[in-house]
């Protein structure tokens, strides 16, 4: 296996499925690194949504669910009250996570399930051809908004925001980016061990790049990356401070 690779990476699936230069790529293997210190590879319940995440079907050494758009919540968290010695992971891109899987979200964080939920966000609806998603700022062109998202239509939605508003003091919210692998690396395990040492929930938003959408080339997705940075603030915003159990 090369040593770039986590060592629960499926050696038979290198290379991976995503586009060349896909942020999904970077995120995996930053938690496969993760998942790999923590050793938690064998307990580890991988759920993916439809999206580009379901390209990471064989991506990892480890059980992984396919679920329906949206759906990755609800799933993960019945697998997680089915297998409670679980590390349940819930992978799913920003357009299933907060439009059609807003409310199951919102749910989840509310009752404090202990499930690590990590959304990728790369401002559009990837796999479908680059649709304008809830997150994509005003001003931005998708391929349903050519001329720009217009404000009537909203600006970007600050879901870990939101989802901190709901008051749930137990969870772990925080958003991280591909532009920092270092600071991705340690809010994923935070995320994991709200949900292994304190029995939480945990919610990270990944700002991603998605040249093939954006029709950029390498050095054009970062700087779009750093200007998205600047309306989505990365870093921890709200965590617990005393241990439950
Ligand atoms: C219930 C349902 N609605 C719509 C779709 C069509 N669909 C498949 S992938 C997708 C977009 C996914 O975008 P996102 O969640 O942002 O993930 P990305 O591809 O950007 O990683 C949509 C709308 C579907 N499969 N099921
Ligand atoms: S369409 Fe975009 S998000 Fe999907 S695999 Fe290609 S680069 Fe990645």
């Amino acid at each position: 296996m090369d040593k770039l690779e986590p060592r629960c990476r499926k050696e038979a699936a290198i290379p991976h499925l995503f586009c060349p230069g896909c942020g999904h790529a970077l995120v995996l293997k930053t938690l496969g690194r993760v998942i790999d210190d923590m050793k938690i590879a064998r307990q580890t319940a991988f759920g993916i949504d439809i999206g580009c995440s379901l390209l990471a079907w064989n991506f990892f050494d480890i059980n992984t669910i396919q679920t329906h758009h949206g759906r990755t919540a609800p799933v993960m968290v019945g697998y997680k009250m089915a297998e409670p010695k679980s590390v349940a992971l819930a992978y799913v891109g920003d357009g299933a996570a907060y439009a059609i899987g807003l409310q199951s979200i919102i749910h989840t964080a509310l009752r404090n399930e202990p499930i690590t939920m990590i959304v990728v966000n790369n401002e559009n609806y990837a796999m479908t051809g680059g649709q304008m998603s809830p997150e994509t700022e005003t001003g931005v062109i998708t391929q349903t908004s050519p001329r720009g998202k217009d404000m009537n239509l909203g600006a970007g939605l600050k879901s870990p925001e939101l989802i901190s508003s709901l008051g749930n003091e137990k969870a772990f919210i925080a958003r991280g980016s591909v532009a920092n692998l270092v600071e991705l690396n340690k809010l994923i395990k935070k995320a994991i061990e709200n949900q292994t040492k304190n029995n939480s929930f945990s919610f990270l938003e990944v700002l991603s790049i998605c040249p093939t959408n954006w029709r950029t080339n390498a050095k054009d997705s970062f700087s779009r990356l750093e200007s998205m940075s600047k309306y989505y603030k990365t870093g921890i915003i709200s965590e617990t401070t005393k241990e439950v159990n």
